[in-house]
């Protein structure tokens, strides 16, 4: 380890960047749509408006954050990597630079388990999670135990899967011949291959895995890694019928040396951690802040067909869920009480 550490509980350089993002707050907006990948993250920040210039983080650990404004809102685009321990470091840090309401997208890639085209963008309503379980005998498969374990669903934010299939639906360039399906149920899984079903020279003991969750939950229609962690996460934050309070997070020594494209501004040096659910003179917001979340997916594998995308789908099918995304989030209301401080933010039109 080449950092010397002296908080374990939740790790930040002294000038108040979150450890595995390299943010801060004041550089991430309340709006945020998070991709796996930073080309796809890329490609939606060329929608930004150009004033004020997009400001680009990458940290050590590989994250990268981009805020600007789209249309005049300010907006972040958070690329994270895959499965669920990035999608906890994202909603976790993030959560702690910001205050007010957290209003996250998710724009993945998934397989599909239904009859649809590859190319198709479904918006689930909800998701499950399918994980291994480590208690189960893989080499002789004698135990009593099931070897994946099926979680019951939670939903995505309702009021945000609604705009965000509105946005889709009506964003859809006539040039693109695949379509939108909503209010079906997605998986997320610990596993690119054992979890998802996939047969490897690994003895996973999956060869039903899919009828099985297909035979509990008839509305199925997508496999991935990622929204289910997000929308747990989203749905158990302490809001605004809890009265838990948060704990401001400690201050950590090091730097984690994060690349920048634009300088921070001055006013936003060296100020202390946000208390995420007061307001900028402390106080506390009521109704208190919440982390809202919905997510989108493009279908890229069928599990059906067995067809996989071609790279001149995925650019179309990127560049209009892109936008979508981007019309959903500056559609979507947040209480102006509810906005995270602009003045010394890196979105401060200046
Ligand atoms: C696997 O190839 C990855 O692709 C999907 C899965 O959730 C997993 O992260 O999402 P992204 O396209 O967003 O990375």
């Amino acid at each position: 380890m080449k950092d010397l550490i002296l908080d374990a509980n939740f790790p930040r350089t002294l000038d108040q960047r979150v450890y595995h993002l390299g943010i801060r707050s004041g550089e991430v907006a309340n709006r945020i749509v998070t991709v796996g990948a930073p080309s796809r993250a890329n490609g939606i920040a060329s929608l930004l408006d150009a004033s004020p210039r997009p400001f680009t983080v990458t940290s050590e650990r590989g994250f990268t954050t981009i805020t600007g404004r789209y249309k005049g809102v300010p907006v972040s685009i958070v690329s994270i990597g895959m499965g669920y321990p990035n999608a906890d470091f994202f909603v976790r840090e993030v959560r702690e630079c910001l205050t007010g309401d957290m209003v996250v997208i998710r724009l993945g890639s998934c397989g599909g388990l239904i009859d649809v085209p590859v190319g198709t963008i479904v918006v689930p309503k909800a998701s499950i999670a399918i994980t291994r379980n480590y208690d189960f005998e893989f080499i002789d498969g004698g135990s009593s135990e099931p070897p994946y374990r099926i979680s019951k669903p939670v939903d995505a934010d309702p009021q945000l899967h609604r705009t965000l299939s509105d946005a889709l639906q009506r964003t859809r360039p006539p040039t693109v011949s695949t379509g939108v399906i909503d209010n079906t149920i997605n998986a997320s899984a610990d596993s690119f291959y054992s979890s998802q079903g996939r047969q490897t020279s690994f003895p996973d003991h999956n060869e039903t895995l899919i009828e099985q969750m297909k035979s509990n939950h008839a509305n199925l229609a997508t496999l991935e890694m990622e929204t289910f962690h997000i929308l747990h996460l989203a749905a158990n934050w302490p809001s605004a019928t809890q009265t838990t309070a948060t704990v401001t997070p400690p201050v950590t020594a090091l730097p984690v040396a994060p690349a920048m494209t634009v300088p921070p501004s001055p006013s936003t040096q060296g100020q202390p951690p946000n208390v995420s659910t007061s307001d900028a003179e402390g106080k506390p917001l009521r109704p208190k802040p919440r982390i809202r979340a919905a997510a989108a997916q493009m279908v890229f594998a069928s599990r059906t067909s067995q067809d996989f995308i071609t790279p001149e789908t995925v650019a179309e099918i990127e560049a209009w869920s892109g936008r979508a995304v981007l019309e959903a989030l500056v559609g979507f209301e947040i209480e102006p009480h509810h906005l995270h401080e602009e003045a010394g933010s890196v979105w401060e039109l200046r």
